[in-house]
């Protein structure tokens, strides 16, 4: 049986899970867990995963949740090139660092504006108050500087010259709040060139094929308003708001 990937490429940890296999040659079959149509709670995905989210793999009877875990299982069982994963000790401790550093950080705030100018309005038919909407810009931005001064500083990649799981879990998260119409390169010359190196090295048909979903929301409204979400998703927008 192939290993298995269940995914939906709106969601940033199944788009580095989607990249770095493809960057690498790894078969598998792409599942798609629709999260626009609740698929991660119905039934059939439920025996799979109990956590009910994406992205989950499948190798065998093996059942990997967690994008991390899952990129560097893959790294590990397909022997990837040594720079997605070094097996230099330091080296790989600090991508391990930004892999546990971003969780809290940028894919916090990144999401937190995805879910404020993206899924809010459609939800509640309001757009968030401008206090809550600024401290959430104040969030992402403290996080990307810290990005910047902390991970980056003067080099090409996180861990160096070559790019490592660190530098595509990053820009990934990064991705979230563009497609929502926030430039987060403005006046972030480092991130933007950091951010186009990474491109590069994933290979630009590869990236802009992962974030089509994300970079083209216009279509977001009618399509959970279609599919009936609407209703389903206000207990997740007032917990949000508490
Ligand atoms: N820490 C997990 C996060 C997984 C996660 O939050 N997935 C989201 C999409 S980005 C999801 O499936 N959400 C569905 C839901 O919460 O209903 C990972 O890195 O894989």
């Amino acid at each position: 049986m192939p290993l298995e990937l269940f995914l939906d490429l709106h969601s940033q940890p199944c788009r580095s899970v989607f990249m770095f296999a493809k960057k690498n040659n790894i078969q598998f079959e792409f599942k798609k867990i629709d999260l626009t149509a609740g698929q991660q709670y119905g039934e059939e995905f439920g025996k799979i995963s109990v956590v009910k989210k994406v992205p989950v793999m499948r190798d065998g009877d093996f059942v990997l949740t967690e994008s991390i875990a899952i990129l560097k299982y893959l790294a590990e069982k397909f022997r990837t090139a040594d720079h997605w994963y070094p097996a230099d000790l330091q080296k790989r401790a600090l991508v391990n660092e930004y892999l546990s550093w971003q969780h809290s950080a940028i894919r916090a705030h990144g999401s937190k504006i995805f879910w404020f100018r993206a899924m809010v309005p459609i939800i509640t038919g309001a757009e968030v108050p401008k206090e809550k909407m600024d401290s959430a810009m104040e969030d992402l931005s403290a996080s990307l500087q810290l990005f910047e001064d902390k991970f980056l500083q003067d080099r090409s990649f996180i861990v160096g010259d070559q790019i490592s799981l660190a530098d595509l879990v990053a820009l990934v998260e990064v991705m979230q709040p563009v497609g929502t119409g926030v430039d987060v390169f403005k006046d972030r010359p480092k991130l933007r060139a950091w951010s186009d190196r990474v491109k590069e090295e994933m290979g630009v048909a590869l990236f802009d094929e992962a974030h089509n979903t994300i970079m083209n929301l216009h279509s977001l409204p009618q399509t959970i308003q279609d599919k009936g979400m609407l209703e389903f998703l206000k207990p997740k927008i007032q917990k949000m708001f508490n």
